[in-house]
């Protein structure tokens, strides 16, 4: 749909369902208990199967959750990717309690635990902007922001050869579309 390349580092939009996606890891907007919910979590879960909830329990045992702007790994049970990132984005509040910067830390998390696994492709869904509330502007704008400014890092480790935006809902798709052509 729309892509722009970063050092040897791939960045595209595309719109459906993260489920469906095909690469090494997928992300996850999950929440602190990483017990599953509603959204693409629900629909992750469904997709994947038993084997990454029994994953998430474990993570529970051992640390008691992901506060918000971290990030946790389990594998992909019957989803076409190897593993599953699970974040956990801010709760909109009307801006002025970090939002962003939490936001900002679960892209970065993310891309950070992907690159110690090895991973070539990942795929993010619209981390908080669903059931969290965050306006769907000011999260593509952090969302890229970060992305972006993460690989601008040159980071020596980044093994990250395409990072996709699966955009559930066709104004995500446009905003982060309309986002990378000021990119150009
Ligand atoms: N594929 C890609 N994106 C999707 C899919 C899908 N299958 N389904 C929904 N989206 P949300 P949050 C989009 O609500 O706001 C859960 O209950 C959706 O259109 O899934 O971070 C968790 O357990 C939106 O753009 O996550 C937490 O409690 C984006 O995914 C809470 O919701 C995020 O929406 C997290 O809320």
């Amino acid at each position: 749909m729309k892509t722009v390349t970063i050092g040897n580092t791939m960045i595209s939009v595309l719109t459906g369902d993260i489920t469906a996606w095909k690469g090494d890891i997928i992300v996850n907007a999950a929440n602190s208990g990483l017990l599953g919910g509603n959204g693409v979590d629900g629909a992750i879960h469904r997709a994947g199967g038993p084997e990454i909830m029994e994953q998430c329990k474990e993570i529970r045992k051992l640390q008691g959750g992901c506060p918000p702007g971290y990030a946790v790994i389990t594998g992909a049970g019957n989803l076409d990717v190897k593993h599953v990132i699970h974040t956990v984005g801010p709760i909109w509040e009307g801006g002025g309690r970090g939002e962003a910067q939490t936001l900002a830390n679960c892209y970065r998390s993310s891309l950070q635990l992907a690159n110690e696994v090895g991973a070539h492709s990942i795929a993010f869904p619209n981390i908080s902007t669903g059931i969290y509330g965050y306006p769907k502007s000011p999260a593509c704008d952090v969302a890229l922001k970060a992305v972006t400014d993460f690989l601008l890092g040159e980071p020596e480790d980044n093994r990250l050869e395409k990072i996709d935006f699966v955009c559930f809902e066709i104004d995500n798709a446009n905003l982060y579309v309309r986002w990378l052509e000021r990119y150009d």
